[in-house]
């Protein structure tokens, strides 16, 4: 009998969640910047900008707002997202995700070709649709379909722009008028409209996406203005005496939803500083959430006072968590998971899981890590502090310039390359630094084989790099590196660490492959506050 009670205990949970006070942020962890969100029925479903990775667009579910789990990218084929020599933080900046009559709306930014446009498609999940391209000069676009029927394009400029469009073709209808300008931060930003006891509210991004960030609100009665802004704008800042010593740093740039329960949500970017006043981040920014308060004919409060943390101890929906994934993945399978990414367009044929069983096969190419180019390579993002990656790898390089390894990459002139090369005859491990114009091997061990697992610690600090020949015993350490040469603060730019296996042969034309048996990567069981370890 106890065991039956138990059982219907169990099923009761998994079927309603469990109600719980406290959650940690950020709620999807790495590189995930400019989120935006959309709530169909029990589902939510979430989008964020990736510049010039391939596939495009991240698409993420939940069922409570706080676990999230990718269900693929809206941008999936060439013809959708061409990002040829693409600049580092380039290709696609923000996107919104709207749900109406049936149908799922991305619209967004290509600022490297083609501008704004905007996909459909019946699951978020896929496929999207061709992009539907419009005229605007802009970035950060929104859609607003009001009561009456009429779509309208909301996007950025000197002051948010507003325009009438025809949903079908992307053809403005209207002039577009400038409706409100922000409270007088630079670079009023990614606007998002919603309607609510009969106001327009029109929120933005304002201070720019980096220490200054805020978010602003203004409403009117009529779509185009005059709005009134909010008298406790900005509804969220770090950039004051409240967030000042918060390990989140610049967030802004949201977007708010309802949830099933009647609670308002807010979803927004930020970044996790690595030290207390370190002014240092490598993870890019981040999605976080946080609840608000949003009373009748009333503004929006975003928790509370305007700021968040990193432990939020506040009521949250009913969880509903996903089974996480191994920490490796093993080669032997026919598709890789929605982690993987390329950089730009990839050359298809310079990739492959059947040509020889269980193994994925990377072909070197005269481009290198150093080009905006279709580099060989294939990355995830680097998701904490701490974390340990690494990959099992058989090269044999035919030439002086022949390599392949694990970049942990910020950038085309930020990253660190742990990888076999030749030194003369012989074969080496090398850690080669690239940050700016400073550009060397920090480290470098000769092997005997061509055959090695490469190993990459990481802490808020530094980076600990390893190496090990096959069939030898313990990992050999090559040495440290400060995070900081990749921080976003160094390097510049809109992304974050990627943790990737590439190969390349430098300018050369060898055709070399590169063997991968495996590729390894766990998260440390560590939250760290500015730096101090807190486990979890
Ligand atoms: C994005 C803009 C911003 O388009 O950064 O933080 C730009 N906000 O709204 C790139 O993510």
């Amino acid at each position: 009998m106890r065991k039956f009670i138990l059982g219907v205990l169990f099923i009761a949970v998994a079927f309603v969640g469990i109600a719980q006070t406290g959650y940690i942020n950020p709620v999807i962890k790495g590189f995930n910047p400019d989120p935006s969100i959309c709530r169909v029925g029990d589902d939510y479903y979430l989008v964020t900008s990736s510049f010039e990775y391939f596939p495009g667009l991240p698409i993420y579910h939940s069922r409570d707002l706080i676990n999230w789990q990718q269900i693929g990218h809206c941008l999936t084929r060439d013809s959708q997202l061409p990002l040829h020599q693409a600049n580092a933080s380039d290709g696609l900046f923000a996107p919104s995700l709207r749900y109406h009559d049936g149908l799922f709306y991305v619209v967004c930014t290509n600022v490297s070709h083609g501008g704004n446009f905007y996909c459909t498609a019946t699951h978020p999940a896929g496929l999207w649709s061709e992009p539907v391209h419009v005229k605007i000069n802009s970035i950060d676009p929104d859609i607003f379909w009001d009561e009456d029927g009429k779509t309208y394009f909301v996007t950025q400029g000197d002051a948010i722009r507003v325009t009438e469009f025809d949903i079908k073709t992307g053809r403005l209808l209207s002039d577009e008028r400038m409706v409100w300008g922000g409270v007088g931060a630079r670079f009023p930003e990614a606007p998002h409209i919603y309607k609510k006891d009969g106001y327009y509210y029109l929120m933005i991004g304002e201070g720019g996406t980096e220490y200054a960030h805020s978010v602003t609100i203004a409403r009117s009665r009529h779509i185009y203005g005059p709005y009134e802004s909010c008298p406790s704008n900005p509804i969220l800042t770090h950039c004051n005496h409240l967030g000042q010593g918060n390990p989140i740093q610049g967030v802004g740039h949201a977007d708010l939803v309802q949830a099933t329960d009647g609670s308002w949500w807010a979803v927004f970017l930020g970044f996790r500083v690595t030290q207390a006043y370190s002014y240092y981040h490598i993870l890019g920014r981040e999605t976080f959430l946080a609840p608000v308060d949003w009373p009748k004919n009333g503004w929006p409060q975003i928790n509370g006072n305007g700021t968040v943390d990193l432990m939020m101890d506040v009521p949250t929906l009913p969880l509903k968590p996903f089974v996480s994934k191994p920490a490796r993945t093993e080669f032997d399978v026919d598709t890789l998971g929605f982690e993987w990414q390329y950089l730009r367009n990839p050359i298809r044929e310079n990739y492959s899981l059947k040509e020889k069983k269980g193994q994925l096969m990377i072909k070197a190419t005269p481009y290198t890590l150093d080009e905006t180019e279709s580099v060989s390579f294939l990355g995830r993002r680097q998701t904490e502090h701490e974390f340990t990656a690494a990959a099992a790898l058989a090269f044999q390089p035919k030439g002086k310039t022949d390599e392949a390894g694990l970049t942990l990459i910020q950038n085309n002139t930020h990253h660190y390359d742990l990888r076999l090369r030749k030194n003369g005859n012989q074969n080496s491990i090398q850690l080669r630094v690239r940050a700016g114009s400073i550009d060397y091997i920090a480290f470098e061990q000769p092997i005997n084989s061509h055959d090695v697992e490469l190993r990459i610690e990481g802490a808020p600090l530094y980076y600990t790099f390893y190496y090990k020949e096959a069939g030898t015993g313990n990992y050999k350490k090559l040495g440290n590196m400060d995070t900081r040469y990749l921080s976003t603060e160094v390097a510049g730019g809109f992304t974050g660490v990627m943790i990737g296996m590439y190969a390349s042969s430098g300018g050369k034309q060898t055709g070399t492959k590169a063997w991968f048996d495996w590729f390894e990567y766990e998260i440390g069981s560590n939250l760290y506050i500015y730096g101090v370890k807190k486990s979890i």
